[in-house]
């Protein structure tokens, strides 16, 4: 008797079956989020490969370029905002872009317009790439309101409004989480290379209601508010119990993840030099707002909560602090 191999699932819960079961149960669904999904995954799947061969394939380094934040664009910046928009227009369900890489907004071509636009950061975290540090792409969805042409303003839109939300963590593996909102919750597929699809591992992610980490850059605390101050450490410094633990990688998708899966508080405040922080409404902190919430968490600007935000521009940053709801609620204790 030959040593068996893991037994073979024949018959896996793929991202392309959970995106068809969903549809299957929305009598409104047209299957145009289908196949907007379904092209965000083939975006995520050329990307990962890209970044696990980044190194040999010669695709870190400078391209070069430098983009509408006045960064250094590197290779795989480049390639992963193509791989998005290609992927995204040809899906034919979109009608309006809005990526982190390009200072205006991407009106699709008529011939292949659809009802959705969708602002993304195809590689976020890209400072971290040539160290091998995760990096991660994140995606928000809202459907088109308005008649006529699309213009900016369809972007402009509160997070409130999103119909789906999601990211790509590439990290030790690859995983897609995504939530379409209407408390279906939040499903994590992690990619099987050996299968070439991504797999539902973690259906329904709840974020505890009260974590042990918190997670903040803190290089900048000596320009943060006097309630942060003092909430970071009562957090190191607790008058009963146990002192909070620290992690920050530095790339919000990784940050963000670790919040969900074991709980506690994620913080990019403003500073006296970013008055608005540093994270983007439209690309970061509203997809990141959105899927906390769904997860059963919160998510707020220090004032308001995130998703209620009515952005000015499809660029703006706001602070971000989002995690456990009873950690966010004592944070927001400190900042009042
Ligand atoms: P800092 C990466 O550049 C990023 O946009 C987010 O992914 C991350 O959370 C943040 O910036 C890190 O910023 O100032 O701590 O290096």
């Amino acid at each position: 008797m030959t040593q068996q191999g893991p037994a073979f699932d024949v018959n896996a819960m793929t991202l392309t079956r959970w995106v068809l079961s969903q549809q299957r149960t929305a009598p409104s669904a047209t299957g145009d989020l289908t196949q907007l999904l379904n092209s965000i995954q083939t975006a995520v799947k050329a990307i990962q490969t890209a970044v696990r061969k980044a190194g040999i394939a010669k695709l870190h380094g400078i391209s070069g370029d430098t983009n509408v934040q006045g960064e250094q664009v590197k290779k795989l910046d480049v390639l992963s905002n193509d791989l998005f928009i290609n992927m995204l227009k040809s899906s034919y369900t979109t009608c309006l872009l809005v990526s982190e890489e390009d200072s205006t907004v991407i009106e699709v071509e008529t011939e292949r317009r659809g009802k959705y636009v969708v602002c993304f950061d195809p590689l976020d975290g890209s400072s971290n790439i040539d160290c091998l540090v995760s990096v991660g792409s994140i995606f928000a969805i809202y459907k088109k309101q308005t008649p006529g042409e699309p213009s900016e303003a369809d972007a402009l839109r509160p997070g409130r409004e999103l119909v789906a939300a999601g990211y790509a963590l590439y990290g030790s593996a690859t995983m897609l989480v995504i939530s379409i909102g209407k408390g279906k919750g939040v499903n994590g597929f992690l990619y099987d290379p050996s299968l070439g699809e991504f797999v539902l591992t973690d259906p329904n992610m709840r974020i505890p209601e009260k974590g042990n980490i918190f997670s903040v850059n803190e290089g900048y605390a000596a320009e943060w508010s006097e309630g942060l101050k003092n909430y970071i450490h009562d957090k190191k410094h607790p008058k009963s119990g146990k002192a909070y633990g620290a992690r920050y990688v530095g790339s919000m998708v990784a940050d963000v993840h670790r919040t969900i899966k074991y709980g506690g508080i994620f913080l990019y405040p403003a500073t006296k030099s970013a008055p608005n922080g540093k994270l983007r409404l439209l690309y970061e902190c509203n997809p990141m707002a959105f899927i906390v919430t769904e997860a059963g968490g919160l998510a707020t600007d220090g004032r308001r909560d995130i998703l209620d935000l009515q952005p000015a521009g499809i660029h703006v940053r706001a602070p971000c602090f989002l995690g456990s709801r009873k950690d966010v609620e004592e944070l927001l204790r400190y900042l009042k």
